[in-house]
């Protein structure tokens, strides 16, 4: 086999106006190379998204020459393979057209041997504009549409969230988006395989490998390893004629996060020639394990208007609470994005004690090194296709091309250890089920692409997977189905889109919470990164150009106040709105947590934006952690304590504040998979450090339990000294080792009596590009930060609580070692400044 990767040959694109051919990257998109060559300014910057669209009206060109020369002619078979063209797009080949596609995610190999010249030769791409396409494809469908601005978008097979979502700008691109390359052959070739792992009542793994070949043949020869660690598990040769079937010796399971280990077998397959010569390879990294969605029924439903099913992740027989959050693309332009933008955020979501990542919708099949570090980061994958929140047509076209999309992506993706639910769509009946129940065309629709074509489509190539129709799993239309409702996952989003108190969380018993969020302001060096300074104000119109959920503002603001003091300048008030944030998400977790294992899941919107703007992310465009990743490394830590008010704090008519928290629940959850002794600690403090009433009391903390430890009465204390004067510190110990804090307020934070923080901050060097930041009050400090201007740095800890007269380290790393003087910082915190 002989491959030229296409992407180092010289590529050029056309520009409309000037007709001067510009040199191109592939993969890359027009939007890219249209900035490389400054002939748009920073997509990013100020509102000029706005100057760009006229970008997705104009049809773009691209082409490259490259070299072939006459050994590679004499091949019996030669190929193109495009693993990715975005998206309206006739290639032709020395001026012959050669394909023709319209779906962003399906794979091409197209043989064109009789094509190709000794020499140079020249392959083009004509990108047609999307908008041109919508005006005459499907131009009769239309539906209710929520987050496309022009409309249209269901009617195309392409990353559905770049033609504007509720945190994302409109940039609808064109391209070459992943690698393309020339194939050439002789004889034969190894197309790819399937490996099925079957994990017998014993512990005993046996692996079968069924290797599809580009031409059928009963007598192919194959040399067969699998490896673990660079030592060989299994060496063989066989004929197709045999099953592959291999036992592994002593199997090595592979877990999710905090479960285990995550080891990874490398399986190798060689097809050989007569004279045993290797002619083509192909490889896969997998892990050993098994993984069902569990909807037995488990008979802790609480009367008949719960959920009799349970639905969560078994992994190797054991059941498992889903941490995590919900993933966009990692980027507004996805085509060639790496490993390196993708391994930061998912060690993070690692570093957050996460298992669980939901791939969403509305963007893409991801590109292969997302689900390598995935895989070796333990990080499950839900796995959604991509259709989300509005109807989609189901006409043949449409659905034949969606079928070979799900074959395509899914025999790509489906060996990889991560990979652990398929799920038809997102929201689609979950907003659209008046227009479904009224419309029976509509539902037909609806039956045929995702309980039809995508299973069916499935079936064929990833048997084994799970598939669910829809993330909410609401029951069909029409259906009268109490039993399919019986386990399902659920989106709440009263908190946020219906404006809920945030107690309404805690009011809740969801089975598995796979979206829930409140969004935030980027902090004061990503917003600069985007406004100009006369800008920096959250109603500018800048701003609102960053702002893309519709009165998101006054959401925001609405929450933040009714936690926090008014600081109007916007790196404070920024802070305070990503604390809200950090203490809706916390409130939600904590709940759904202690209600384990009757919930076996929360994952919440969003982990990441793809821009810099006002989002429901807890790890900002750059990489900075929002004080919710800090708050998610803490309640998603495998034991956490938290504790749970009786009482509750409202205003009455008149707007008097009417508060009656004194008993409070302290409860303690855990789900790693050993039983682990603890000492819970809990201590009623007024906030300059005296403690009124504190005790302790020894447990034991047991897999997959959450459990009331007590309840106690602060009654008295609360009547004497004043809700706004006391703050109850908890943690969790195992001998020293600090297993979980939390500090409770028996009012809203605005109300405390909160003093002008006086923290005395000290910086001591520990090692290259590294320093200990130690700090410490008189006072009781509410979420104190340290703020960089810089991008890179990672620090242990931040927005923490700091308690009078009790110094804390916060060890700092610079994006270089080479740094010899700490960054740039400011404190940031919930008192006054
Ligand atoms: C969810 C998602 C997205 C959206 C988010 C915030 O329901 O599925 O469509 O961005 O809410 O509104």
């Amino acid at each position: 086999m002989k491959k030229i990767d296409l992407g180092s040959a010289t590529w050029t694109f056309q520009e409309p106006q000037t007709q001067a051919w510009l040199s191109a990257q592939v993969p890359g998109c027009i939007h890219t190379d249209l900035r490389r060559h400054e002939l748009i300014p920073d997509p990013f910057y100020g509102r000029n998204e706005l100057d760009l669209q006229w970008i997705e009206n104009r049809d773009w060109h691209y082409r490259c020459d490259f070299e072939v020369d006459a050994d590679l002619l004499a091949e019996d078979e030669i190929e193109l393979v495009f693993e990715g063209l975005d998206t309206v797009v006739t290639a032709r080949l020395n001026g012959v057209t050669i394909l023709v596609s319209d779906n962003m995610f399906h794979r091409h190999r197209v043989a064109v041997k009789p094509g190709l010249r000794a020499g140079s030769n020249r392959l083009e791409f004509y990108f047609s504009s999307v908008m041109d396409y919508l005006k005459t494809q499907r131009a009769d469908f239309k539906v209710e549409e929520s987050n496309d601005p022009v409309g249209g978008r269901y009617r195309v097979r392409k990353q559905q969230c770049q033609f504007g979502w509720d945190w994302g700008p409109r940039f609808v691109t064109a391209g070459v988006w992943r690698p393309a390359r020339l194939e050439a052959w002789s004889g034969n070739r190894l197309d790819t395989a399937r490996l099925t792992q079957v994990h017998a009542a014993n512990g005993s793994v046996s692996l079968l490998i069924e290797p599809s070949l580009a031409h059928t043949d009963a007598q192919a020869r194959y040399a067969v390893t699998v490896s673990l660690d660079g030592h060989r598990i299994v060496e063989a040769r066989a004929v197709l004629a045999e099953e592959l079937r291999f036992e592994i010796e002593n199997p090595q399971l592979w877990w999710p996060a905090g479960q285990g280990e995550q080891p990874l077998y490398s399986v190798r397959l060689e097809l050989l020639d007569a004279s045993n010569e290797t002619i083509d390879a192909w490889q896969a990294r997998i892990g050993l394990r098994t993984i069902v969605l569990d909807q037995a029924d488990d008979g802790i439903a609480r009367g008949a208007a719960e959920s009799n099913g349970r639905f969560g992740l078994r992994v190797n027989g054991r059941l498992i609470f889903s941490k995590g959050a919900n993933w966009i693309p990692a980027h507004s332009f996805v085509a060639g994005l790496s490993r390196a933008d993708y391994e930061p955020l998912l060690r993070d979501a690692r570093a957050a004690h996460m298992n669980t990542i939901r791939l969403w919708g509305g963007g893409i099949y991801e590109h292969d090194a997302f689900y390598d570090v995935c895989d070796e980061l333990g990080l499950l994958v839900w796995h959604d296709h991509m259709f989300a929140c509005c109807l989609y047509p189901a006409d043949k076209s449409f659905l034949t091309s969606v079928q070979r999309e799900v074959s395509d992506q899914v025999t790509r993706i489906r060996h990889h250890a991560s990979l652990a639910l398929w799920c038809g769509e997102n929201e689609v009946i979950m907003l659209n089920r008046k227009a479904l129940l009224a419309d029976p065309l509509r539902q037909q629709e609806y039956l045929k692409l995702f309980l039809g074509a995508i299973p069916q489509a499935l079936a064929a190539v990833d048997p084994l997977t799970p598939y669910l129709h829809s993330s909410p799993a609401l029951p069909l239309p029409g259906e009268h189905t109490q039993t399919r409702l019986a386990s399902h996952d659920a989106h709440d989003w009263e908190v946020w889109h219906s404006r809920k108190p945030v107690e309404h969380y805690e009011s809740t018993r969801h089975r598995f919470v796979s979206e829930f969020g409140m969004q935030s302001y980027p902090s004061l060096p990503v917003a600069q990164s985007f406004c100009p300074p006369e800008q920096l104000d959250v109603a500018s119109p800048t701003f609102q150009n960053h702002q893309k959920n519709q009165g998101g503002n006054g959401t925001i603001l609405d929450y933040t106040l009714r936690l926090y003091r008014l600081q109007p300048a916007y790196g404070d008030l920024a802070y305070l709105s990503q604390l809200n944030q950090a203490y809706c998400m916390k409130m939600a977790v904590e709940h759904f947590r202690r209600n384990q294992p009757y919930t076996l899941g929360a994952l919440y919107w969003q982990l990441n934006d793809c821009w810099p703007v006002a989002s429901w992310s807890s790890i900002e465009y750059g990489g900075r952690w929002k004080a919710l990743h800090y708050a998610a490394r803490r309640f998603f830590a495998p034991a956490l304590v938290s504790a749970r008010h009786l009482g509750s704090e409202t205003t009455t008519i008149g707007n008097y504040p009417a508060n009656t928290k004194a008993h409070v629940e302290l409860w303690t959850s855990y789900d790693a998979p050993e039983a682990r002794s603890a000492q819970l600690h809990w201590s009623l403090q007024d906030l300059s450090g005296e403690v009124l009433r504190e005790g302790s009391m020894p447990l034991c903390l047991q897999p997959l339990e959450s459990v009331l430890q007590t309840t106690l009465d602060f009654s008295a204390e609360v009547e004497r000294c004043g809700r706004d004067q006391v703050v109850l510190r908890l943690r969790l110990l195992d001998g020293d080792a600090l297993l979980s804090e939390n500090t409770l307020f028996f009012a809203a934070p605005r109300l405390l009596d909160l003093r002008s923080s006086q923290v005395e901050a000290s910086v001591q060097p520990a090692g290259p590009g590294c320093w200990n930041v130690q700090l410490s009050s008189r006072h009781f400090v509410h979420a104190l930060s340290l703020e960089f201007a810089s991008e890179g740095i990672r620090q242990s800890d931040n927005a923490f609580d700091l308690y009078p007269g009790e110094a804390r380290v916060v060890r700092v790393s610079a994006a270089s070692p080479e740094s010899n003087q700490i960054p740039e910082w400011v404190l940031r915190s919930a008192n006054p400044s």
